[in-house]
């Protein structure tokens, strides 16, 4: 049986997966950050540290098949913050995945990756990057030192560009960006089972009617993993449309949302000197 690590055990996304997987009878190591877990069945393999120290990733990846990686930062924060937690952190967990021939990973990428397109437009897998900030960036940054990892070292990666990960879509941006916990348990399980991947990117949605995000490109990479996803933000549509919109007016206009708008420089203010 497949060994499956998970890290940010004890985050948002962390937590639904490491029930949700433990459920399954999956063979899984759950490891959190600064706090111990406290074990929620028998002898559950639980663990807890610093994934910038060698010592805490050799004890996190040994015997460990798949690693399914949500640790790390995941809102905007002060670069020196991210550069330890999303960049430094993720090159000691990609090394480490080399000492102890972990064959593949799911790294939690981010729509902020993209954050900075309008939401009129539609993105195919391989559209460019356009960081909504310093998170988002560090996400490009991931997705590209998982590429690395896959042409010189052969660990396989599949980069999920997460949307709006939460139970239930609660307002009018959710309408496209919304991924349902079902088919986000879908996508880690595909990740946990397809035979081969190699490198892929998919967008971690649902099957929203409004999705800013399609399916194709980047060599058709969610049908080479089969993920279908099930669940649908416009089932909610008609509760949402009721309320306002609680954006402001930037961070309507782009795919980011609330991301976009955090130190925006405004048209009018552009190219001016600061007072
Ligand atoms: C993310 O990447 C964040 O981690 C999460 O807190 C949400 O803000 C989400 O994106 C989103 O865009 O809704």
């Amino acid at each position: 049986m497949k060994k499956v690590a998970l890290t940010g055990a004890a985050g948002q996304l962390g937590t639904v997966l490491r029930r949700a997987l433990l459920a399954r009878g999956v063979n899984l190591r759950s490891a959190a950050g600064s706090k111990p877990l406290t074990p929620i069945v028998d002898g559950e393999d639980v663990m807890h540290g610093d994934l910038r120290e060698r010592a805490v990733v050799d004890r996190l990846l040994e015997g460990v098949d798949v690693l399914i990686h949500m640790a790390g930062t995941s809102v905007e924060r002060p670069l020196p913050e991210i550069i330890e937690n999303n960049l430094r952190g993720l090159v000691e967990v990609y090394e480490g995945a080399r000492r102890h021939g972990v064959k593949r990973i799911l790294f939690a990428s981010s729509n902020h990756a993209i954050g900075m397109y309008p939401v009129e437009e539609k993105l195919t897998l391989d559209c460019a990057f356009r960081p909504d900030g310093f998170y988002g960036l560090s996400k490009a940054w991931g997705e590209s030192l998982a590429r690395l990892y896959w042409d010189k070292h052969g660990i396989e990666t599949v980069c999920v560009r997460i949307g709006s990960c939460v139970p239930e879509p609660t307002e009018f941006r959710h309408l496209s960006t919304w991924l349902g916990h079902d088919d986000l348990m879908q996508l880690v399980d595909r990740v946990i089972n397809v035979p081969e991947i190699g490198f892929a990117i998919v967008w971690g949605v649902s099957n929203n009617t409004r999705s800013y995000w399609v399916q194709e490109g980047a060599n058709n990479d969610a049908e080479r993993l089969g993920y279908l996803p099930q669940q649908n933000a416009e089932d909610y549509a008609g509760e949402i449309l009721k309320k306002e919109n609680p954006l402001d007016t930037v961070a309507q206009r782009y795919q980011g949302g609330g991301f976009a708008s955090i130190d925006f420089t405004p048209p009018e203010a552009r190219g001016k000197h600061g007072e």
